[in-house]
């Protein structure tokens, strides 16, 4: 499974042009300005619907415009002003808008029925009647009306993810991946095997839970090295993060921070989230020689650290129970925290009112 990405355009509607037009009547034929002003342009929305399961249907559909506003007419008369476009999309979805080759996220949308603006439409111009004054008493003028707002928009599908792997690369995570769930990412010794998000559902007999293997980072992804750290948007989304390490490494320490740098390139927030350190390939060291050496130089950090072979499969019960319990912890408090935010208090009602 893996993340949707869409690219398309839109186009609010133009404004309609003002009227520069005179009254003509039977005996007034010299009548006043009349020209009515041009109506207002659609403008577009995005709008969050829950019935709307992917972005599948922009795969057909690229380039959204809303209607032009109507041209004044004669007689004052208003141009229509043109219907707003909504464009309906699954709820998870994050907007960016490209300028200048670059991307700029512009909302999220995760609530049912939330809306957000992408493109406002032309005013209308003004009509001839605007410009009558005691000198100017017969103004030609009118204006034309305001152009409407273009934009390259992607949108991004993010499924939920409770648990995301980062690594370096090779360091096993579509390894642990497949081991833990029906996910099946290609596995190999060579970088950059995995080059989108990959997804698997985990179960740990209660509940069944995202775990998201990132593209590997390296040293210099967030300067663009590699295949650079844009899909660390999706890793922001995950409460726990698992930073995947190789035992055979002569530097675990170093190994932790140079992740933890990159990730904090990206958004100190990341940084900051839930996490285990796993350290992967216990099958292919003397875990008795480095149990000292692990212990002394990562515990300072204090995050939870369990050493694991995503191969042979040892221990990975301990970090899945480890990892859901932390996540189920962080997802408590948050409803806790929702429940109080949409407490409903009516105001008492005076019966007398009805009376
Ligand atoms: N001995 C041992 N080898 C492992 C283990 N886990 C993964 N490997 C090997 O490490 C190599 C890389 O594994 P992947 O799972 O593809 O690593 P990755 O982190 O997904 O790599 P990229 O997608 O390229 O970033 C493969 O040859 C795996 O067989 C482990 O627990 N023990
Ligand atoms: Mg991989």
């Amino acid at each position: 499974m893996f993340v949707d990405n869409v690219e398309i355009q839109v186009k609010a509607g133009h404004g309609g042009s003002g009227l520069a037009s005179f009254r003509r009547e039977k005996f007034l034929p010299f009548g006043g300005p009349d020209g009515g002003d041009g109506g207002k342009g659609g403008d577009i929305y995005l709008y969050a619907d829950s019935d709307i399961e992917s972005l599948a249907s922009f795969k057909h559909k690229r380039l959204f415009k809303a209607d032009n506003g109507g041209d004044g007419g004669k007689n004052r008369k208003h141009g229509i002003n043109a219907e707003d476009l909504m464009i309906r999309v699954p709820l998870g979805t994050t907007v960016f808008v490209k300028e200048k080759d670059q991307e700029l996220v512009m909302s999220d949308l995760h609530k049912d029925g939330q809306k957000v603006l992408l493109a406002r439409g032309g005013k209308g111009g003004k009509g001839n009647v605007h410009y009558a004054t005691p000198t100017r008493k017969a103004p030609k003028i009118f204006q034309q009306g305001e152009e409407g707002q273009q934009h390259d928009i992607i949108l991004r599908m993010s499924l939920v993810v409770d648990v995301c792997i980062i690594g370096f690369t090779n360091s096993g995570k579509s390894t642990l991946l497949s081991a833990l769930s029906s996910a099946r990412p290609e596995i190999a010794d060579y970088q950059f095997t995995t080059r989108v998000p990959v997804l698997g559902v985990v179960d740990d007999g209660v509940n069944k839970l995202t775990w998201m293997e990132s593209p590997a980072l390296i040293r210099g992804s967030s300067l663009g090295k590699g295949l650079g750290n844009s899909f660390l948007y999706q890793a922001g989304r995950a409460p726990v993060i698992v930073y995947l390490l190789d035992a055979g490494s002569t530097d675990l320490r170093g190994d932790f921070e140079a992740l933890r740098d990159e990730i904090r390139a990206f958004d100190g927030n990341l940084a900051q989230k839930a996490a285990i350190i796993a350290i992967n390939k216990m099958d292919s060291i003397d875990i008795e020689a480095i149990k000292d050496y692990v212990k002394k130089s990562l515990a300072d950090i204090g995050l939870p650290c369990i050493m694991i072979s995503a191969l042979d499969k040892i221990d990975l019960d301990i970090l899945i129970s480890r990892a859901h319990s932390m996540v189920m912890e962080i997802k408590r408090k948050k409803s806790g925290e929702q429940v109080a935010e949409v407490i409903f208090r009516p105001k008492p009602v005076d019966i007398r009112e009805n009376k």
